[in-house]
């Protein structure tokens, strides 16, 4: 058997800031859970994951035939707190793991290099070359299961995977291989009585314990729904214009994780030392706790940037703007309609000059949350604004939705 702990310090040495080893065994208990939660609509709105899919991504040998183990690998992207941004108008929020650069690929090449470092290794240590394949997140792989079994974190009832050292602000990847290494125990730790997760949620995602409805995750509607958010769902999304945290925020051990691993004082120094080395179960190794820069927010993104603004952008303003960032994946339409959402329920009538452009927007989906959106802000100026648009507007949809707008004005406009 190969040694396990220079796996693992290699892990280390590329940056990632927990590394723990399973089985390659199946994931049987998590198929189950998955096939169940499809067949009840819970998984509603990702038709790429299907019940097939769990039959590949729950099987470590139907990604690879061979495979023995699975090295369990996290990278926090916790980061120092954003301080204020310039501007005045009405802001948005972004998740946390959009404020800096797209973790894919800051992940993707380092995962590359261990994969040709365990071949390398291998061959000189065992004679014969490894095999591995890599997983972040797109790959077919339970990444949360794998990070249980191998006793990297456990199970919080907001069904993130959360860690003695940095609670659930961390991704998940991992590398099956045909490699035999010794496996981790999974902890004991669990989240006991506390269930302020599920009480905060704002549109009730989490329906029981360890149970999400992605039809109604704020994260859902704001990054993968590519169509047009429900009516009665968009005033529960507050300001969030891509991905929540929410359930994330009030968790205690995110809480304790953020104030250890705090974050630098104001004079930039380091003001914690680490969990690192408890997380590495060495003692010796010490170490003052270094957010990776490339989750750092870029000024370009920001974590809380101002709206209005944004309804101006254009296509290649978008694509230049977000190029490095989660962010693109909405694409221009799908970040527009979230703005046009948090604008409608600022209620902050400074937009509605910019939502009564935004009536005029390319996109359908688009004009369509700009008309809600002026239906919530109210107002003289919104009321005619949508009334002409309505004898323009040739969408259908559109159409529909600006007449649910105008019913939302009272008598005295
Ligand atoms: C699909 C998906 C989503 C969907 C969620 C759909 C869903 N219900 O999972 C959407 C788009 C909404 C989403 C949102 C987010 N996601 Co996401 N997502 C994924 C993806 C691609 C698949 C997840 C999956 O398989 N879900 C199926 C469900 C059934 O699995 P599960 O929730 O893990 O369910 C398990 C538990 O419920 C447990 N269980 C069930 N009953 C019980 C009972 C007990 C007692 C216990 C202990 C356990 C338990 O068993 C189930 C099966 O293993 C993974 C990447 C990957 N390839 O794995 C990322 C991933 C889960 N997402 C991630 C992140 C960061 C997020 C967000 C935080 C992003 C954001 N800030 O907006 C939110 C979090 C929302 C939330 N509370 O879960 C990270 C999570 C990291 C972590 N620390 O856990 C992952 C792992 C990506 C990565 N590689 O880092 N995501």
């Amino acid at each position: 058997m190969l040694e396990t702990q220079v796996v693992k310090e290699y892990a280390y040495e590329l940056g990632f800031d927990t590394v723990r080893i399973t089985t390659a065994e199946a994931f049987t208990e998590a198929k189950g859970i998955i096939k169940e939660r499809i067949s009840r609509g819970l998984m509603d709105g990702l038709p790429w994951y299907t019940s097939e899919r769990a039959d590949v991504s729950c099987h470590p040998d139907a990604l690879l035939p061979e495979a023995q183990s699975i090295i369990s690998l996290g990278m926090t992207y916790l980061t120092e707190q954003p301080g204020n941004e310039e501007g005045e108008g009405p802001r948005g929020r972004i998740a946390r793991y959009a404020w800096g650069d797209d973790y894919h690929d800051i992940i993707k090449p380092r995962l590359q290099r261990f994969a040709e470092w365990l071949r390398e290794y291998t061959r000189s240590e065992l004679g014969s070359e490894a095999e591995a394949r890599l997983f972040v997140d797109t790959g077919r792989m339970v990444d949360r299961a794998v990070a249980q079994r191998a006793g990297l974190g456990w199970y919080g009832k907001n069904t993130n995977i959360l860690t003695h050292g940095w609670g659930s602000w961390l991704f998940l990847a991992e590398i099956v291989t045909n490699v035999p290494l010794e496996p981790d125990e999974p902890l004991k730790a669990n989240c006991g009585h506390c269930e302020i997760c599920l009480h905060a949620c704002p549109t009730g995602a989490l329906t029981n314990p360890y149970e999400l409805d992605n039809r109604l995750c704020i994260s859902f509607l704001t990054i993968e729904l590519r169509g047009s958010i429900p009516l009665e769902l968009r005033p529960l999304i507050g300001n969030y214009i891509f991905g929540c945290d929410i359930c994330q925020e009030v968790c205690p051990v995110n809480k304790v994780a953020e104030r250890r691993l705090g974050l630098r004082d104001q004079q930039g120094q380091p003001q914690f030392v680490a969990l690192e080395a408890v997380n590495r179960r060495s003692t010796e190794r010490q170490a003052t706790f270094q957010p990776h820069q490339e989750f750092l927010k870029r000024p370009a993104v920001g974590s809380e940037p101002e709206l209005i603004p944004l309804l101006a952008l254009s296509e290649e303003e978008f694509r230049e703007r977000f190029r490095h960032s989660p962010i693109k994946r909405t694409k221009r339409r799908g970040l527009l309609r979230n703005v046009c959402v948090a604008l409608g329920n600022s209620g902050n009538r400074e937009a509605v000059p910019a939502l009564i452009g935004a009536l005029h927007d390319q996109e359908a989906l688009v004009r369509g949350h700009a008309a809600w959106a002026l239906g919530r802000l109210q107002g003289l100026e919104a009321y005619q604004a949508l009334q002409a648009a309505l004898m323009s507007e040739e969408d259908t949809e559109v159409q529909q939705e600006i007449h649910c707008a105008i019913a939302m004005f009272g008598e005295d406009k």
